[in-house]
């Protein structure tokens, strides 16, 4: 019997297509083009905040900025702060809320409406059927950025090279069902590189394989790997590229005898479907390791101070 984790994350491709069919112009919970917004988070959902950002900026939708709930700055000025929480309990984003109330519009993102954020954010989005059992988060942080996404789309032009969300979940189907990238169960560590909006799945990837395998990854922006965390970079490591590889940078990883995994590079794979293979290799690691993904040491499915 596989793992809930594995259960879940295989159900991504439906979930995403649920997600973006929710999408609409109107819905005034969502940040609306021109808008300053701030999106807030914790772990997961932060990182999922740090791609929508980059994203919504970049479609030219209006300064968009990320933060982790316990960094938010609070003398900056937002027409509108949305949270991300699955668990709707999260103290810093309870927290968060709290202190804004009745100074700057809020929305929640939330997969379970029963919880406090319910009465602690002026607007709720809900994705109920995203929800999951596990305490590793996959599905539910993936769709809540598919939603966000297919919302950008309605508004217009998509960033150059970023694809439809349908795009997306039908390249993620293919993630499921295609082998895994070879010499990565025996790696001794990853390293993630995302650019721009993959940034936030770079993050992401590396956190999940920490989270559900205890593996020792790292994560950068790619222009950031010369400067300094290209020198651990060895034979039996990898080195995992989201969207596009700067140039040179395949030469200069080839040269230190690391594995380099570069199928979101264009025309490949949506990044969003690439960390998908991500979640499979995370769940695959921790068996190989004896361990059950579904029982990650020291985590909980939300943080409550
Ligand atoms: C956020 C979160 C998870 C993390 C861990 C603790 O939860 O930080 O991303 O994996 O399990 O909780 P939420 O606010 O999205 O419910």
């Amino acid at each position: 019997m596989s793992s809930l984790t594995a259960q879940e994350l295989a159900t991504q491709p439906a979930v995403w297509r649920r997600a973006a069919a929710l999408a609409e112009p109107s819905d005034t919970a969502l940040p609306q083009p021109g808008e300053r917004v701030a999106v807030v988070g914790c772990g997961t959902s932060w990182f999922m905040a740090q791609a929508y950002a980059a994203l919504r900026e970049a479609a030219g939708q209006g300064e968009t900025d990320a933060f982790a709930a316990s960094e938010f700055r609070y003398a900056r000025q937002y027409d509108r702060v949305l949270t991300i929480s699955r668990s709707g309990t999260t103290t810093e984003v309870l927290a968060l809320l709290d202190r804004l109330s009745g100074r700057i519009p809020t929305s929640a993102l939330t997969a379970d409406p029963t919880t406090p954020i319910k009465q602690a954010a002026d607007r709720l989005v809900v994705l109920d059927f995203a929800d999951e059992q596990s305490v590793v988060q996959t599905r539910f942080a993936t769709s809540a950025l598919a939603l966000l996404r297919a919302h950008l789309e309605l508004h217009g032009e998509l960033p150059t090279g970023v694809h439809p969300v349908a795009r997306a979940a039908d390249d993620a189907e293919r993630a499921i069902a295609e082998p895994l990238p070879e010499g990565l169960l025996t790696a001794e560590q990853i390293s993630f590189l995302g650019t721009d909006w993959t940034n936030g799945l770079a993050l992401e990837a590396g956190l999940k394989m920490r989270e559900a395998a205890r593996f020792w990854t790292e994560s950068y922006p790619a222009m950031e790997y010369r400067h300094g965390p290209i020198a651990i970079a060895a034979p039996g490591r990898a080195v995992w590229v989201f969207g596009g590889l700067p140039d040179g940078l395949d030469a200069q990883i080839a040269r230190t005898g690391a594995l380099l995994v570069t199928d979101s590079a264009a025309p490949g794979m949506d990044p969003m479907a690439d960390l998908v293979r991500v979640h499979r290799l995370a769940v695959a690691l921790a068996e190989a390791r004896g361990l059950d993904p579904d029982r990650p040491q020291a985590l909980t499915r939300s943080v409550m101070l």
